[in-house]
């Protein structure tokens, strides 16, 4: 049995339980992180000496890095479907992932902290407002890719979606003025009709 360390609220940690449950693989999830702390114990620091999460453990096998979790998982459980056998194929979703996870997240860490955690009447305006263009500017990169394509990952749903899709959902649901950006909002719905989706990644954000 596979277990992921890390809280569900954790859009890191929704990759990879998204990824496992659109792939029926069976998994325990472990509440830390965020309200639960535990993170700088020695015992999770043993794990992932970076006190993030996630954190996948199955038997002694240990790994860390939530776009590298996704990819041994499908991997290993997806290979006709997730995991393309495609090089090329592979390579440009890779790309997207590795884009998610230096571009995208740091201004969505930033909406975290300074938006969503942050009551209205004490949130500073000039960080407000410069995360908010920072993730327009990339989010309308992504609009531009989603207006020639289907999904982030190609004609079909895959690793590339799952990367990119639990970093959107704040920015899509924290009540704040947001550009248009129809062709992400056509592949947020897609996404929507999806039970692994619905489960994972639509629930409240915190
Ligand atoms: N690059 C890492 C980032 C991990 C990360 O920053 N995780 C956040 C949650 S999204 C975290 O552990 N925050 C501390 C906490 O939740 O207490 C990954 O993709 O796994």
């Amino acid at each position: 049995m596979l277990t992921i360390w890390g809280r569900k609220s954790s859009s890191n940690v929704k990759k990879v339980t998204w990824c496992l449950e659109e792939l029926n693989v069976p998994y325990q999830q472990i509440d830390v992180g965020g309200k639960f702390g535990k993170l700088n114990t020695p015992e999770y620091l043993l794990m992932n000496p970076n006190a993030v999460i996630p954190c996948l453990q199955e038997d002694d096998f240990i790994l860390w890095e939530s776009n590298t979790i996704v990819r041994y998982i499908a991997a290993k459980f997806g290979e006709n479907s997730l995991y393309p056998a495609d090089l090329q194929e592979r390579a440009r979703i890779d790309q997207w992932m590795d884009w998610v996870g230096c571009n995208l997240f740091p201004p969505i860490k930033q909406l975290m902290i300074s938006i969503v955690r942050t009551p209205e009447d004490q949130r500073d305006p000039k960080v407000v407002a410069q995360t908010l263009k920072e993730i327009e500017k990339l989010l309308k990169i992504v609009d531009d890719m989603l207006g020639k394509q289907k999904y982030l990952s190609g004609d079909k749903f895959g690793m590339a979606d799952i990367a990119l899709a639990p970093l959107v959902y704040p920015w899509l649901k924290v009540g704040i003025e947001r550009p248009s950006l129809p062709s992400l909002e056509r592949w947020y719905q897609l996404l929507t009709e999806r039970p692994a989706f619905q489960k994972i990644v639509m629930i409240e954000i915190s």
